[in-house]
C-alpha cells in the first residue's frame, strides 16, 4: 500500500515510479510468459492480439491478462491492484493491458500523447490508470517511456491519428499543441529502470517514447485500469474487446478497502 506521501505526490506529478517492488522469480516467470507468447505458438489464448513493427518483430501484445497465468496474476497483486485501487478510491478493471517490447534496434516510436485523448472515444471517463512494469532494463537507448511531469493538469489536448510513422495507428498531440506545451527539454523526464520497478500514471499524463537504437531488447508491461463503475458507454465504431475491455471483472477484489481519497 502506498503512504499518503506517495499518494500526494501521484496527485501532484501525475505518476510514481516504485523501484524493485516486483519479486525476481515472478519477473522470470513473466519474461518466459511473454517471450512464448510473442512467438505465437499455437497455445496463445484466442483474446491474445499481437501486433507486429513494419520491418517483423513484435511490438505489442495485447490482452494477455486474460488467459496466461503470470499475467493476470501480476495484475491482481499487492504491489499493482493496491495502488490502483487507492488511486481509484474504488474497486478497478482493466481496461487492457499490453506487453510492449522493442527489439534492440528495431522496436519503433510512440509518439506525444496523453492516454486520455484517444480513450475517450471508447465511452469511459477519466478515472483511468496505468501501471507499467518493467520486465528489463528500460534505459534512455533502448526507448524508455519519457513524460512530462505535471501535464495530467493540461486538459485534454488536441489529438490526431497517425497511421504512417509505425504499424499501429496511434493518437498523437499535435506538433502545434506540443511547441505550445512543452518548451524546453528539462520538462521531459525519462522513466529509466530495471526489472521489478514500476511506474503508475495518470491516463492525462503526456508521454511517448524513442526508437530503440541500443542492443538492448526493452521489455514493458502495461495495465491500464479503469474504476469498476467507468465502463465503456455504447459509442459509433467500438474498438475490440482485445484493446477495449468488454469484461469488468474486478481485479482488486482481494485488496483492502482504503479510505475515500478520491
Ligand atoms: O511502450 C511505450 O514505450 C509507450 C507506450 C504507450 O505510450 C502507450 O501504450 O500508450
Amino acid at each position: 500500500m502506498w503512504t499518503e506521501r506517495q499518494l500526494a505526490t501521484y496527485r501532484r506529478d501525475g505518476f510514481l515510479v516504485q523501484r524493485g517492488v516486483i519479486p525476481p522469480e515472478r519477473i522470470e516467470a513473466l519474461r518466459a510468459a511473454a517471450d512464448a507468447a510473442m512467438a505465437e505458438r499455437a497455445d496463445n489464448p484466442p483474446e491474445v492480439h499481437v501486433v507486429r513493427e513494419k520491418s517483423g518483430p513484435v511490438r505489442s501484445v495485447f490482452c494477455a491478462h486474460r488467459g496466461i497465468g503470470p499475467f493476470r496474476e501480476l495484475c491482481r497483486s499487492a504491489p499493482i491492484a493496491g495502488p490502483i485501487k487507492q488511486i481509484f478510491g474504488n474497486d478497478a478493471y482493466v481496461f487492457h493491458s499490453k506487453l510492449n517490447y522493442k527489439e534492440s534496434f528495431e522496436g519503433t516510436v510512440w509518439l506525444w500523447h496523453q492516454d486520455y485523448g484517444y480513450w475517450r472515444y471508447d465511452g469511459v471517463d477519466d478515472r483511468m490508470a496505468s501501471a507499467l512494469v518493467m520486465l528489463g532494463p528500460n534505459t534512455r537507448h533502448n526507448g524508455c517511456v519519457m513524460l512530462i511531469r505535471g501535464s495530467h493538469r493540461w486538459g485534454v489536448l488536441d489529438h490526431y491519428s497517425d497511421e504512417v510513422t509505425t504499424s499501429y495507428k496511434q493518437w498523437c498531440i499535435t506538433p502545434a499543441a506540443l511547441r505550445e506545451r512543452i518548451t524546453g527539454e528539462a520538462m521531459i523526464i525519462p522513466i529509466e529502470g530495471d526489472a521489478g520497478d514500476v511506474c503508475f500514471f495518470d491516463c492525462r499524463i503526456v508521454h511517448g517514447s524513442n526508437h530503440n537504437l541500443s542492443p538492448a531488447k526493452r521489455y514493458s508491461l502495461i495495465y491500464a485500469f479503469a474504476a469498476i463503475d467507468n465502463v465503456p458507454a455504447a459509442v459509433e465504431n467500438p474498438r475490440p474487446d482485445w484493446v477495449v475491455a468488454r469484461q469488468f471483472e474486478p481485479v482488486t477484489a482481494d485488496i483492502a478497502k482504503p479510505a475515500p481519497s478520491m
